[in-house]
């Protein structure tokens, strides 16, 4: 298998996570896509240009990252542990939420790297900004204790999280004191969080 995806990207780390805990990752090739070199970007067969892909032995092109770990999950006979049929629903709307604050936190960086300075929109930042605390107060409300096996939501809860560290230097810590005591316990239980993590993967 070959996965498209970069070493900063949270959607990817969700994928990562999920494949070693899966116990898939030695089987995948990851293709390391810089969005911003068109060359690079052109060899990502995501119609959509974006990361995480997976490209399948067969051919079959998988995305997007719920897809993704889903199917890991699936073929390795996790689905039931880390996504209980019980509480499907209830899983997938807290995983939704941590992938939005994912993309409110990127759609943050984008604004200020891809356009001109003079053009940021204060306003649109502003709009992204409330999402994600709105977002991390939701998540710390509905947050669970980590077991060895986390859920789906949780790898994405974390990946959310280490991106605000990556990206926003932490600044959430402070305010959200026991997410971040809710993380240091994700990462004590999930090796693969340190493994994934962009300073070093
Ligand atoms: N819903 C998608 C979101 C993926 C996504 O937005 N990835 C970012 C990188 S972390 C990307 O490829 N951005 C480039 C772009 O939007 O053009 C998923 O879960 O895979």
């Amino acid at each position: 298998m070959r996965l498209y995806t970069s070493a900063p990207s949270p959607f990817g780390r969700k994928v990562k996570i999920t494949a070693h805990l899966a116990g898939v990752f030695d089987q995948i090739q990851c293709i390391l896509i810089n969005a911003n070199d068109p060359e690079s970007a052109a060899r990502n067969p995501n119609p959509l240009a974006k990361i995480p892909t997976l490209a399948l032995d067969t051919g079959e092109i998988l995305l997007d990252s719920q897809v993704i770990c889903l199917h890991l999950l699936r073929e390795q006979g996790l689905l039931e542990r880390c996504l209980p049929s019980a509480h499907t629903s209830t899983l997938l709307t807290r995983a939704a939420v941590a992938d939005g604050l994912m993309e409110a936190a990127l759609l943050m960086v984008y604004e200020r790297r891809f356009r001109p300075a003079e053009l940021v929109s204060a306003e649109w930042l502003q709009r992204q900004n409330s999402k994600m605390l709105g977002a991390l107060e939701w998540l710390d409300q509905h947050r669970q204790p980590v077991l060895s096996t986390p859920t789906l939501d949780q790898i994405g809860l974390a990946c959310a999280l280490g991106y605000l560290d990556f990206r926003f230097q932490g600044e959430w810590r402070t305010r959200f004191k026991t997410l971040a005591q809710w993380l240091a316990e994700f990462q004590q239980m999930v090796p693969a969080y340190r493994l994934t993590d962009p300073e070093r993967s």
